[in-house]
């Protein structure tokens, strides 16, 4: 089996091989990939550093052909990068290539951003002194990315990285190295020169820390858990270097009595089990007001019923295995604490067997649930939703807001008023009426309050905030 290597200062290097599994079938290797270590994260951020003075000053040209480069081949081998993403991570062969596109779309985004750089003129309060504002890039900049997304994300953090003009220090997560290493050696070949982009694969404890413990990144954006979170942003405001922070949700969806059940049933199907529910946009708390419980309860049952788990490249799979034995673990856990808690679980959560020895479990509905149980406050990352009753549209929106998380908010209704009441009032960096919780645009603002973010937006035009620095220059011509 061929080694994927790190790449480092333009050279593929490394010679530790670490198996990645299947999560759909277990006695599938994907590949071999080399684990790094604080080593080679010096020499990155070396080759990283020297690459900055050049690629920051490269001309727009340059950074479009590459980016336009890398989206054209990403396209173009959606469907086998598709496969590959479902094979390492567990998402369905149609979500993988779904995935795909959209981190096609995002290097496409960021290539034409590339041509629109642009800065302002604005006259001084003096006379005969012209003032220009301009943003330059911030230097190099270290990613951390998920398991969850592992194309998705490495190009909404890789693109506009290095279409601002900085260099990149890349560590992708240790369960799905695969699309990452395809990535980087797409933009390889896309004609990036080297040490612009370096890759380290391996353990966040070794790798991750290395990183945070050097000081020649610049910049650290970091998507994850919260817990991880915190502990990426305690060095970086030590050493008063830029972060960005994506982390959890326990995004709610309500649905009102007055709400097309139909959507209301596929929105919350949709976003609480799609992906098996491990996606921090997932739709963990249904809130659901009395008149329309019942008919709620029984309709999303009935759906789940004819959800087919199992393997993530089989033809007719809805929902793929969760990602490891770890993941798994940890559903169960939450499983059993809310019942516990007093929760009823009116489906699901019990673990299948398939053909292929995989991580299955059966998406699992709690009802009867109150928003003070663990299972409504805390992140799950599975394929694990509650249902919470409530009286009314008010009772909702304080219950939809009553957590320490706040990226995205839906809400399924006929009423304009509430609608709007509730797109102005949710406390969530995203909220989405008529529409899942997760599955966001490419070329919008990503991201969330409270518990979920931290700093500047992900993606669209607002990406620029995290990887430019702005300079405003006085000129007496
Ligand atoms: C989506 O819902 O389309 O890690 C994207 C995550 C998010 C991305 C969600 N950062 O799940």
């Amino acid at each position: 089996m061929t080694l994927h290597q790190n790449f480092i200062n333009g050279d593929w290097t490394g010679t530790e091989a670490v198996p990645n599994f299947n999560p759909s079938d277990t006695n599938d290797i994907v590949g071999e990939f080399a684990r790094g270590d604080a080593n080679d994260v010096a020499n990155a951020v070396t080759a990283a550093r020297q690459a900055f003075v050049k690629w920051a000053h490269s001309g727009p040209m340059e950074r479009h052909a590459v980016l336009r480069k890398a989206s054209d081949e990403i396209l173009t081998r959606k469907e086998e990068l598709g496969r590959l993403l479902a094979r390492e991570e567990g998402k369905t062969l149609a979500e993988g290539i779904g995935e795909t596109v959209r981190a096609g779309q995002v290097f496409d985004f960021f290539a034409g951003e590339a041509l629109r750089l642009a800065g302002e003129t604005v006259p001084s309060i003096r006379p005969g002194i012209e003032v220009d504002i301009t943003r330059e890039p911030v230097g190099v900049v270290g990613i951390i990315t998920p398991w969850n997304f592992p194309i998705a994300i490495p190009a909404w953090k890789i693109a506009p990285a290095l279409c601002y003009g900085n260099t990149v220090v890349f560590k992708p997560a240790d369960l799905t190295p695969g699309c990452a290493w395809a990535i980087v050696d797409i933009l390889k070949r896309a004609g990036l020169p080297g040490g612009v982009l370096n890759l380290v694969m391996g353990k966040g404890s070794v790798v991750g820390q290395a990183m945070l413990d050097h000081s020649g990144i610049d910049a650290i954006t970091f998507t994850g858990s919260v817990a991880t979170g915190k502990r990426v942003a305690a060095p970086c405001a030590e050493q008063m270097r830029k972060v960005q922070l994506e982390m959890g949700g326990k995004n709610p969806l309500v649905v009102l009595d007055d709400a097309d059940l139909d959507t209301a049933v596929e929105c919350a199907v949709n976003g609480a089990f799609f992906s098996t529910g491990q996606r921090c946009t997932a739709s963990s708390r249904l809130i659901v007001t009395d008149g329309i419980h019942d008919h709620f309860v029984k309709s999303v049952t009935t759906r789940m019923k004819a959800l087919v788990v199992d393997n993530a490249l089989k033809e007719g799979t809805h929902i793929g295995p969760v990602v490891d034995q770890n993941q798994f673990e940890q559903d169960e856990k939450y499983i059993a604490i809310g019942r516990d808690e007093g929760a009823h679980l009116a489906f699901g959560g019990e673990r299948l067997n398939r053909e292929t020895p995989g991580f299955f479990l059966q998406p699992a509905l709690f009802t009867e649930a109150t928003n003070e149980m663990r299972i409504s406050r805390e992140e799950i990352f599975g394929p694990v939703a509650s249902v919470i009753r409530v009286g009314d549209y008010e009772e909702a929106l304080a219950v939809a807001n009553d957590t320490p998380f706040g990226l995205s908010a839906g809400i399924c209704t006929q009423s304009l008023k509430h609608a709007s009441h509730f797109k102005r009032n949710s406390e969530a960096g995203m909220v989405m009426v008529n529409l899942p919780t997760a599955g966001v645009d490419f070329h919008v603002p990503f991201g969330g309050r409270k518990g979920s973010s931290y700093g500047p937006r992900e993606q669209g035009r607002y990406a620029r905030e995290f990887y430019t620095t702005v300079k405003t220059a006085y000129i007496q011509p």
